[in-house]
């Protein structure tokens, strides 16, 4: 009988890796996964979301208070308000806002160890620029000299400057100048231009305070400030310094899913989101003596494979395989053929240091900021960097032997993906179609008149996680396949591009389940349907994007036939990014609805009023399908009102 199961199970993932991979596959795969991680008594996300149900339906809501210790305060028909007289909307906007402010201070500090990194390049030293034009565009951008520089003298300059941005007592950032004018009067008249990034951190946290802020309009504005201050702060400085030390991506094949793990081979996985530490595992596993060291233990060589974020920094710049995204982690352990999994920062389940005890797998932390249980701690900084990477190659490599080869299973299923689509190189590609190159920095006039003649009716910024209470990957790969039928084209990044290349619609091929607007496209620029661009601070390169495009358009960015997607966001991160989304002028449309139910007031400004303010506001809807029917209702409407 299992045989039976097993040899259907195969012909179907044969025939599925032959196109597009369904999820159904991947779970059965899964579900194999889990049962030799139960024969090791080893827990899973699932049992532990399982143990959590149900929620608590005070946290859900967003209507319990802790935010002193008279509480905790919960709000029912019986106790209408807190002890502090606070009323519900008072206590959801505030809780909302926190939420907000963790996230954008998460991006940010990512986006302030990239500058770290920067102001630490030296031309012999491990950190070195890869992008000098791009440097002396931003450079002159900020108005700092480069005539005659040293390219290293001026990295440290732009660096510093960008160091005080997250400080500045006066002024806004610098990056706001990016957006289109009619957007930077909107921030203006709003009062939510963000003014240093840390500052917007430190007053959302003071204004949320006891005995502070509690009307929910005004809480409800510093969330978006406080998420401008992520999309067009810390996360855009986080992308543009990597573009310049590790290269502007380009697009360059890869392929995805738990199949990217090699038998034969040490297995590395990185994980997490800053790509200093991943970039050098990367430029050091292929070391003539690391090679060397990895044959005479018994194996072909090192192969690095990446979950999450860092997956996606690693991917776009070299074509790291992607192993998966965030619910995919512990799987990638449970195949048994792990060595070592080496993380960094955020989205990494504290789960994955006793999982590993279960297998020969070493787990190694190496950031003070994320330190977890049964952990290998190798601090990772700058001045030793390749020292580090070398130092965690040397111990992966080592655990070879230590290896049960009977015990490995990974599951035989992968998908090809182009990934590598940055802004400068999506331009580049739609140059090839029209040859209307105008000036350096190209023009996205091709991508208009697409859009303006109905050949492509819109586009769709995909982003996001994956999260226990949806089917894990579900509405993403089913939304993108109906938004591809229905000629919108998509752009992704974080663990929504994973999605999409573990299904395999990242694959040219994949044209085919298009509609016959998106397919010519690809065929003419010869780009898949759906572009990765990035990690989720690169979706500061979509905000890029929209406004680039309004701008050659003439319009703002509320007028384009755009919105943004998270259909199975988690994080505090994704809050902060929705709240720089809408408030950039895009329409964001939500799978997981946020801990606000319990306020109709805050409800209606984040749905509705946000529109009066911004141009744009969320809409919440758990039906995938449904999700994806309102999407292509708006980006309709915004055609209707455009007169195209
Ligand atoms: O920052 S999409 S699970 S990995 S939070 Fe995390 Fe969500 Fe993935 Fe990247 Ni973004």
């Amino acid at each position: 009988m299992e045989t039976k199961i097993l040899s259907v199970l195969e012909e179907r993932i044969s025939k599925a890796t032959e196109n597009l991979i369904a999820i159904d596959v991947m779970e059965a795969e899964y579900a194999k996964l889990l049962a030799i991680g139960q024969e090791k008594n080893a827990d899973s996300w699932i049992t532990r979301s399982q143990n959590q149900s149900p929620h608590c339906k005070f946290g859900e809501t967003g209507v319990c208070c802790k935010i002193c210790a008279m509480g905790p305060c919960r709000i029912t028909a019986k106790a209408p308000k807190g002890i502090c007289g606070c009323d519900v909307h008072g206590i959801v906007a505030r809780n909302y806002l926190r939420f907000t402010a963790a996230g954008s201070a998460t991006h940010s500090d990512h986006g302030r160890e990239i500058c770290h990194t920067l102001h630490e390049t030296a031309e012999d030293g491990n950190y070195k620029i890869k992008d000098p034009d791009k440097l002396i565009r931003l450079a002159q951008e900020w108005g700092i000299e480069t005539e005659g520089r040293d390219i290293y003298e001026l990295a440290h300059e732009v660096a510093f400057e960008g160091l005080q941005e997250y400080g500045k007592p006066f002024g806004t950032l610098r990056f706001l100048s990016r957006a289109t004018k009619e957007r930077q009067e909107t921030w203006a008249k709003l009062g939510i231009e963000p003014r240093a990034i840390d500052r917007e951190v430190s007053t959302s946290q003071h204004m949320t305070h006891i005995g502070c802020s509690s009307l929910p309009d005004v809480l409800i504005k510093q969330a978006l400030r406080a998420g401008l201050s992520d999309g067009w702060g810390g996360s855009m400085m986080g992308t543009e310094f990597s573009d310049i030390m590790f290269g502007t991506p380009k697009p360059i094949d890869t392929e995805a899913n738990l199949g990217v793990i090699d038998k034969e081979y040490v297995n590395i996985m990185v994980h997490g989101h800053d790509p200093s530490l991943s970039e050098m595992i990367v430029e050091h596993a292929n070391d003539a003596d690391l090679i060397a060291l990895a044959k005479s233990v018994g194996a072909k060589g090192v192969n690095i494979v990446g979950i999450c974020c860092t997956s996606n920094e690693v991917t776009m710049r070299h074509g790291i395989p992607m192993a998966g995204n965030f619910l995919q982690q512990e799987n990638a352990v449970l195949t048994g053929a792990m060595e070592a999994v080496v993380v960094d920062v955020q989205c990494i389940f504290p789960a994955l240091g006793p999982l590993s005890k279960c297998f020969h797998t070493k787990f190694i932390t190496t950031s003070v900021v994320a330190q977890m249980p049964d952990a290998e701690f190798i601090r990772f900084n700058a001045q030793t960097a390749g020292e580090n990477a070398r130092n965690i190659l040397t111990a992966a490599i080592e655990n070879f032997k230590n290896r049960d080869q009977e015990a490995v299973y990974i599951p035989q299923m992968k998908a090809k993906a182009r990934v590598g689509y940055s802004c400068e190189a999506i331009i580049k590609q739609l140059d090839t179609v029209t040859s209307s190159y105008i000036d350096e920095l190209g023009t996205w006039k091709p991508l208009i008149e697409c859009i303006e003649s109905g050949v492509l009716r819109g586009a769709v910024a995909m982003v996001g996680c994956n999260n226990p209470k949806v089917r894990a990957d579900f509405a993403h790969i089913e939304l993108m396949k109906k938004l591809l039928k229905n000629d919108i084209i998509l752009v992704l990044s974080g663990c929504s591009a994973q999605s999409a290349a573990k299904g395999g619609l990242m694959n040219f091929e994949a044209k085919d389940i298009a509609g016959a607007g998106i397919k010519r496209v690809c065929e003419l620029a010869n780009i898949p349907p759906v572009l990765h661009m990035g990690s989720c601070v690169d979706i500061s390169r979509m905000m890029i994007l929209v406004n680039q495009v309004a701008d050659q358009w003439g319009i703002d960015v509320p007028q384009l036939p755009v919105v943004g997607c998270a259909p199975e966001w988690m994080s505090e991160k994704a809050v902060s990014i929705g709240n720089y989304v809408i408030s950039t002028g895009i329409d964001t449309f939500l799978g997981i609805v946020p801990y606000v139910d319990g306020s109709d007031v805050v409800k209606d400004i984040l749905t509705n009023q946000a529109r009066d303010w911004t141009g744009a506001a969320f809409t919440f809807e758990t039906d995938v399908d449904k999700l994806g029917d309102a999407m292509i209702q708006r980006i309709e409407e915004k055609r209707l009102a455009l007169g195209i």
